[in-house]
């Protein structure tokens, strides 16, 4: 409320000549005033003012100054009523008697009869003192509202950090965060880690055959139809372009590889319309557990992205996945079959090129870990 509004004043006064007397004289001051005989007629016209000021007697018939007073502030308490400024206004003139009113919870005490100019002046310290808890009350409602602002802004900051716009999975660097936490909380105890790196088979075709942005909804679709069938969702995230990487914790390596293969199948049975076209696509899947000679996250993806591209080299739309023995499997070989040891991706090929990792160092520590055994 600005300086030129005047606050609203309530006067409760029994004896009819001074309330009369205090009505015409803030009348006159330009206050919008409003007048009751006792405290019992006064209380509910106040909780309904809102914000203003009270002009209270002491001496009443029903409900005195005091009791008013020690109402209205239990009402505040209770939040059912707004900032009362009360003024006290009585013949009890003695130190005690003031002392007395202030206890009750009055705000001033003005004494019988009271000089005007000084009625009008204490009236205006209660203007000034209910203008700054308005301006306290509005503050702080503008500081909760910038704080729930910059809440909203804080949530949109992380989404855009840690989510894929397109694909609305977690993105590398999100992925990479939970997968460094559950390398570390599993490794203790060598827990099963296994990871699945997926790709899409020949997608720049499927791009140079129905446009970019019809691969684009493809991408969104294989994300989508990758989290329904992962036990945690949150574990799967965009690797890179069409690359999405797979986190499965406590699965061992074999367990993963079907996993990823129910994955495969899914995908590969999808019917993708987009503009009047029905596309299908595949993806190849490499499944890889954390073997005791892996000492960092980006070892067990490399191992899951050479196994990935042997999958490629076999036919594409097919999972491979890391033996005991450090060789690479096609899910589904019979006991026979050898396994191959893996093949490290031509740089262009590889995914793990991309975390500036030494692939080609690193691809051997599978077949250390089973020397190892
Ligand atoms: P392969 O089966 O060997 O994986 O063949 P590919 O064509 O899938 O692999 P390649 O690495 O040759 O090409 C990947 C293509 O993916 C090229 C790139 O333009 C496309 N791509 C990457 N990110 C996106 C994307 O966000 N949207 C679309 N539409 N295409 C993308
Ligand atoms: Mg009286
Ligand atoms: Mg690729
Ligand atoms: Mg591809």
């Amino acid at each position: 409320m600005n300086d030129a509004v005047k606050w609203q004043i309530v006067i409760v006064e029994d004896d009819p000549a001074t309330r009369k007397l205090l009505e015409r004289q803030l009348g006159d001051a330009g206050y919008v005033v409003r007048a009751f005989g006792d405290g019992r007629a006064a209380l509910q016209p106040i909780c309904e003012m809102g914000n203003g000021l009270v002009i209270a007697d002491w001496e009443m018939p029903a409900m005195n100054g005091l009791e008013l007073c020690a109402a209205l502030r239990e009402l505040h308490e209770l939040q059912a009523l707004g900032n009362i400024y009360y003024i006290l206004l009585s013949a009890h003139s003695t130190k005690e008697q003031v002392v007395e009113g202030l206890a009750a919870g009055a705000n001033d005490y003005l004494t019988k009869p009271y000089h005007p100019g000084e009625l009008l002046a204490r009236v205006q310290v209660g203007e000034r003192m209910l203008r700054l808890q308005a301006e306290l009350l509005q503050r702080n409602v503008d500081v909760q509202k910038a704080n729930a602002q910059m809440a909203i802004l804080a949530n949109r900051l992380e989404q855009l950090a840690n989510v894929d716009a397109l694909t609305e999975l977690p993105n590398r660097r999100c992925l990479f965060q939970r997968f460094e936490q559950l390398w570390a909380s599993g490794r203790q105890e060598s827990a099963p880690l296994s990871c699945v790196m997926v790709d899409v088979d020949s997608f720049k075709q499927l791009n140079d055959t129905y446009g970019h942005s019809a691969g684009d909804h493809v991408l969104k679709t294989i994300a989508d139809a990758i989290c329904q069938r992962v036990p945690r969702a949150e574990l799967c995230g965009r690797f890179g372009g069409e690359e999405f990487l797979v986190l499965l914790p406590g699965l061992p390596t074999a367990e993963a590889a079907r996993v990823a293969d129910r994955l495969r199948a899914d995908v590969a049975g999808l019917r993708v319309v987009y503009d009047g076209a029905t596309i299908t696509t595949s993806v190849s899947c490499g499944v890889a557990g954390r073997t005791p000679a892996m000492s960092c996250t980006d070892e067990l993806v490399i191992a899951a992205d050479a196994l990935m591209y042997m999958a490629k080299q076999h036919g594409r739309n097919q999972v491979w996945f890391l033996g005991p023995d450090g060789r690479g499997r096609p899910l589904g070989a019979g006991p026979d079959h050898r396994g191959e040891p893996l093949v490290a991706p031509p740089p262009g090929k590889s995914v793990a090129r991309t975390r500036d990792v030494r692939r080609r160092d690193r691809v051997q520590s599978p077949h250390a870990a089973a020397a190892h055994q």
